[in-house]
């Protein structure tokens, strides 16, 4: 079959008009990853990785973004802006070219990863480096987009949680069931906003009889969830998740507690660790904010918080090209110069 992306594929799920132009890059539809090694590490019957680093500009951001540009679009709006800290700016970028729409983004200056940052200027965004962090910027964004004719795309725009609710259609689907739990990193907090709106809106159409408990991990320098008050000034490797006031704080904390799941903190250290361990026993490689999941459930395991019986899906968020500075500065000192000569290699490889 083609895959005819997130518009089309959920149509049924999405507030689409006949009007909507069905913009698309075929987003979506990405891989559910079984566990060759982690698994029995963490002592579950199945581990899964959603790998939303295959979508077209690399993150999950992308099926919640073709529905916001296709609305914004479909509202007869020429600009569209957000404030990133990196994947939803690439994203916005990428979008509002395939509709032929001008993007701005505003991101916090010198914290955003190089891949992110490269796709924004190759598609053409105006690129603002904001001198302070994420939670200013989108103060910003906020004024902006609620007082100029101009689109916010934004996870504060409806539109962009009925997209990224898609992915938990696609992970019950692929499964053929639903999990005992879902691991996944949280910063601004819209993504777990809407995997728990896709839960429970397939429960409520009765495709579904149960729901999974969400396992929520911020980074331990930019956890306000945790704290539960904001963090004046978030601090984390993962600059992805390094968020300090979540537009959708609420949604989080329902999506915790209705679920009767957890939100906690991982370390920079476990964050580094786990974004290593998923290259090196999984073959996946993913961006440090998206390991975080991963981090979270190994701590989960070490703490004997599973039982044994259950269904682990972590969900991969972005792909760890998108920062390729840190994924050098984890493997320093790995690469051996050597003469052009067949000795020379055999003797450093001991055959
Ligand atoms: C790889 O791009 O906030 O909790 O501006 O890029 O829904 O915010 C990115 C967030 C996890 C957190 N993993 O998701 C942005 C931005 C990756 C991310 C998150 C982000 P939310």
């Amino acid at each position: 079959m083609r895959w005819p992306g997130i518009l089309e594929y959920f149509a049924d799920y999405l507030p689409l008009t006949k009007k909507t132009p069905l913009i698309t890059l075929h987003e979506g539809n990405t891989p559910l990853i079984p566990s060759s090694r982690l698994r029995q590490k963490v002592g579950v019957k199945g581990l899964f990785f959603k790998f939303e680093g295959m979508n077209p500009t690399g993150s999950f951001k992308d099926r919640g973004m073709v529905v916001a540009i296709a609305k914004a679009k479909e509202d007869g709006k020429e600009i569209v802006m957000c404030a990133s800290t990196g994947n939803t700016s690439a994203s916005a970028a990428a979008y509002a070219r395939k509709a032929g729409l001008n993007c701005v983004v505003l991101i916090p200056q010198g914290k955003i990863a190089l891949g992110k940052l490269s796709q924004a200027l190759m598609h053409g965004a105006q690129v603002l480096a904001v001198q302070g962090n994420f939670d200013q910027a989108l103060e910003v964004v906020r004024f902006i987009t609620s007082h100029y004719p101009v689109a916010l795309v934004n996870s504060l725009n409806p539109y962009r949680l009925e997209g990224q609710k898609t992915a938990s259609f696609e992970v019950v689907e692929w499964l053929g069931g639903v999990p005992d739990f879902l691991a996944l990193p949280v910063g601004n907090a819209g993504n777990i906003t809407a995997y728990w709106k896709g839960f429970k809106e397939l429960y409520t159409r009765k495709k579904i009889t149960s729901l999974p408990k969400m396992l929520g991990f911020q980074a331990a320098g930019a956890c306000p969830l945790v704290l539960g008050k904001p963090v004046a000034n978030p601090q984390t490797v993962a600059t992805a998740i390094r968020i300090g006031n979540p537009a959708s704080w609420q949604g989080a904390i329902a999506a915790k507690e209705e679920s009767q799941g957890l939100i906690e903190a991982v370390t920079d250290e476990e964050i580094l660790q786990a974004q290593k361990i998923l290259a090196e026993e999984e073959g996946i490689f993913v961006e440090p904010a998206s390991a975080a999941s991963v981090a979270g459930v190994l701590k989960k395991a070490r703490e004997a918080f599973f039982r044994g019986m259950e269904t682990v899906v972590c969900v991969l968020t972005g792909h760890g090209l998108k920062d390729p500075d840190i994924a050098m500065k984890q493997c320093e000192g790995s690469i051996e110069e050597v003469a052009p000569s067949v000795e020379e290699v055999v003797k450093i490889l001991g055959l």
